[in-house]
């Protein structure tokens, strides 16, 4: 639509733009969620006059600064480090740390808008934020990543805390990382406290926070196929990435009878027609917790294909969980995944289907959940983990692992209802309205600021 304004969302897309020119990643982030919400927005008046819409893509703040560490030969090097603490209308502002080279303002404000309406979605006290760097952890060795990491948090130290903003993990940061952050963090404070998540379970963490994300996207998978009459057995599973997600995404789905078919990184794909069987998985595991190497040696090690700088998306399947990082499954992409039987989509990414690949989805009538729903599950234990260290003790693993399910059906369950029309649930609208309104609302009672 045009610039001078036939519609409320392209009016509200075209300010926002202005006013923040050349982040792009937010600006799809806003739109997706805008397109929903609009008619909420304008049959609420208790909304529009507390200005909720303008309020909430508009950061509480933003904290950008310079991280100067030192490589193994003495050179002297400096990254950007962030952390963007978006909307804490629900709770201390919650959600990951991202290192990458590609890591932006633009990148960090699109995954910390995404994080408040995921977080709402959880039914925790949890509000959302973002941070990281553009720092490149790939090939370098432990004590230079403990160096910059300690670096990082000797600035992110005086921004966070229990009760203020507790990081995670993401893309770039597991355990080693936050072991390290952690250490830095109460060296500097000298207080043992619930500051970040994703804890070893020795010392603080949750049982199942690794996991969580990849074994609740299937959770909810799941639960959508049961309610379409359908079940998870049988399925041939597509994934991208080989992380975190990915990784325990491929554990759950094989457990549950599933057959994953694909899985990937950076450099390329590797096709398993006959399934990432659990020992087969251990190989990943091992390959890329231990020694951090590249997805192709899978294809060496068990002589199966190996697509250099490939996606997945070109592969017979029924469901699709993109994996890996944003925009990575395009229009194109969409179609061939249409072409090739695909039957249901569930993103363990951030944002990483386009607008246009999400266009094809509705148009063909396939099922697409996006990740601020079906990726929860991580967060979620991350609030579990918030919980027990409060309490300063520790749940089993069962226990974890049973709270993880409910809140997943839970999420599931908000979508539908906010989101079924004719029978028929459209997850994103679902989503996005079920939590914008759980925002909103907290916003209204707490004032104008
Ligand atoms: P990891 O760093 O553990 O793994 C990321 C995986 O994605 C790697 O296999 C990586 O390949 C691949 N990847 C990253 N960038 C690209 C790219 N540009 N093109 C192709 N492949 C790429 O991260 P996570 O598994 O933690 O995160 C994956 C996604 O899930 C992200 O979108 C993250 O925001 C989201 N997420 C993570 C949660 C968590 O708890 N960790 C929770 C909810 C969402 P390579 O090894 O070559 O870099
Ligand atoms: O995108 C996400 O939800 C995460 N990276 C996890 C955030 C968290 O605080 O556990």
């Amino acid at each position: 639509m045009s610039r001078n304004g036939s519609s409320d969302v392209e009016n509200f897309m075209d300010n926002l733009r202005d006013r923040t020119s050349g982040e792009e990643e937010f600006h799809q982030a806003v739109h997706e969620v805008v397109e929903s919400i609009m008619p909420v927005v304008r049959d609420t008046k208790a909304y529009r006059d507390a200005a909720i819409l303008e309020r909430l893509v508009e950061p509480d703040r933003i904290v950008s600064f310079r991280v100067a560490w030192t490589t193994d030969k003495n050179e002297t090097r400096v990254n950007r480090g962030y952390r963007v603490q978006f909307n804490g209308a629900l709770g201390p502002y919650k959600g990951g740390l991202r290192f990458r080279p590609t890591v932006t303002q633009s990148v960090l404000k699109f995954l910390g808008f995404e994080q408040v309406f995921k977080n709402a979605l959880t039914g925790l006290p949890l509000g959302g934020g973002k941070g990281g760097s553009d720092f490149d952890p790939k090939g370098r060795s432990d004590d230079e990543v403990m160096r910059f990491c300690q670096a990082f948090m000797t600035e992110l130290v005086r921004h966070i805390g229990a009760d203020r903003d507790v990081p995670a993990g993401d893309i770039g940061v597991g355990s080693r990382e936050i072991g390290y952050l952690f250490g830095q963090h109460r060296r500097l404070t000298a207080e043992f406290t619930g500051v970040l998540t994703g804890k070893a379970p020795g010392w603080g963490g949750s049982l199942i926070r690794p996991e969580a994300t990849g074994y609740g996207l299937v959770y909810f998978t799941e639960r959508a196929l049961e309610k379409l009459e359908d079940g998870l057995k049988g399925k041939r599973v597509a994934i991208s990435g080989s992380g975190n997600v990915a990784m325990y995404a491929a554990e759950k789905a094989t457990e549950l009878g599933c057959k994953v078919v694909t899985m990937s990184d950076s450099s390329g794909v590797i096709h398993d027609p006959d399934g990432i069987d659990a020992d087969k998985l251990s190989f990943i595991k091992d390959l890329k917790l231990e020694r951090r190497g590249r997805i192709s040696e899978y294809a060496e090690r068990y002589d199966v294909e190996y697509r250099e700088g490939a996606k997945p998306w070109s592969v017979e399947c029924d469901v699709a969980l993109p994996c890996a990082t944003q925009n990575e499954l395009d229009g194109e992409d969409a179609k061939e995944l249409v072409k090739n039987g695909v039957m249901f989509v569930a993103e363990g990414a951030n944002m990483p289907t386009t607008a246009d690949a999400a266009k094809v989805f509705r148009d063909k009538g396939i099922p697409h959940c996006p990740g601020k729903a079906s990726n929860a599950g991580g967060v979620s234990v991350s609030g579990l983990e918030m919980t027990q260290n409060a309490q300063r003790l520790s749940w089993s693993a069962e226990e974890v692992d049973e709270k993880l399910k409910g809140i997943m059906r839970d999420i599931h369950d908000r979508c539908c209802a906010h989101g079924t029309e004719d029978g028929k649930t459209d997850y994103v609208r679902g989503a996005n309205i079920a939590a914008f309104v759980k925002v909103a609302d907290a916003m209204v009672d707490q004032g104008v600021f």
